[in-house]
């Protein structure tokens, strides 16, 4: 896979968001007063997943004041993988950062992690301290944990939402979770195309508004049948097609 250049930096900032009319627009203003001073080439894309709140106005009218917002939307809410795979495929740079549009965490931490590009292809964050309460802290970790034995992953806190990739990953596989399986899943694709990992830690902060989602039985839930899917995929053999290609592919090498 090409590793783009990171000057100038040519940049997207994705920000899922599903019902977050409280938090969107500081959001987006942060993003926007980050983004400026760190890339020569910025664009804000802003996924709203299905909202009932008024996210999806505030984003059309941060879209009339910022030429760099865009705004995807979602007609019915698909869930974070789904919001994430959107504003991913979306992405018009080169590189692509994600965090979430709650406010959880500090944009202003992009300055830090950067310079991490110059030695890896992939930052990862964890959190130092997480501020939604010990089950969340437990319930992370386990997952992690899961994530790591089932899919030969070696991460720190797998879910923490501040994550920069290059866009040329996005198009060497595709995206198959809906739910909060996705950075794991994409995490795998990544090894498995030897892509090196930095694992910086940043800081946590509670939610100002909104209600938080991400620990719902029905997403738990959803998370867990779509590991089990991801490792029987995993360890399932090739389908014969596949094993024929590849033969094919090693044979012209040889050639
Ligand atoms: N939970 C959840 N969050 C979504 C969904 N779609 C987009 N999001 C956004 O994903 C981010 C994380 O959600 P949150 O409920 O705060 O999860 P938590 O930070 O893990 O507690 C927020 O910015 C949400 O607005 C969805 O279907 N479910
Ligand atoms: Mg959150």
């Amino acid at each position: 896979m090409l590793r783009p250049p990171i000057s100038p930096l040519r940049l997207t900032i994705v920000l899922p968001c599903f019902n977050e009319a409280a938090n969107v627009r500081t959001v987006v203003e942060a993003a926007l007063r980050v983004g400026r001073d760190v890339a020569q080439e910025l664009e804000v894309v802003v996924v709203d997943d299905g909202s009932r709140d008024a996210t999806a106005s505030i984003v059309a009218e941060l879209e009339r004041e910022a030429p760099e917002v865009r705004l995807v939307s979602h007609p019915t809410n698909l869930g974070y993988g789904a919001a994430l795979r959107s504003g991913f495929l979306a992405a018009r740079m080169p590189w692509v950062f994600y965090t979430d549009g709650d406010g959880q965490f500090d944009l202003e931490e992009l300055h830090g992690i950067l310079p991490l590009l110059e030695s890896h292809d992939i930052v990862s964050c964890y959190r130092l301290s997480r501020r939604d309460g010990p089950m969340r802290f437990v319930l992370g970790r386990a997952f992690t944990w899961a994530c790591d034995a089932l899919l030969g992953l070696d991460l720190v806190d797998v879910n923490c939402a501040f994550k920069l990739y290059p866009r040329a990953l996005f198009d060497a596989f595709e995206i198959r979770s809906r739910g909060a399986l996705v950075d794991a899943e994409v995490l795998a694709a990544a090894r498995a195309l030897g892509l090196r990992v930095a694992q910086p830690g940043v800081p946590h902060r509670p939610r100002r508004g909104g209600t938080q989602t991400g620990a719902s039985p029905k997403v738990v839930a959803r998370a867990a049948l779509e590991l089990s899917g991801l490792c029987l995929r995993r360890f399932a053999p090739a389908p014969p097609a596949l094993r024929a290609s590849t033969r094919t592919s090693k044979h012209l090498a040889a050639q």
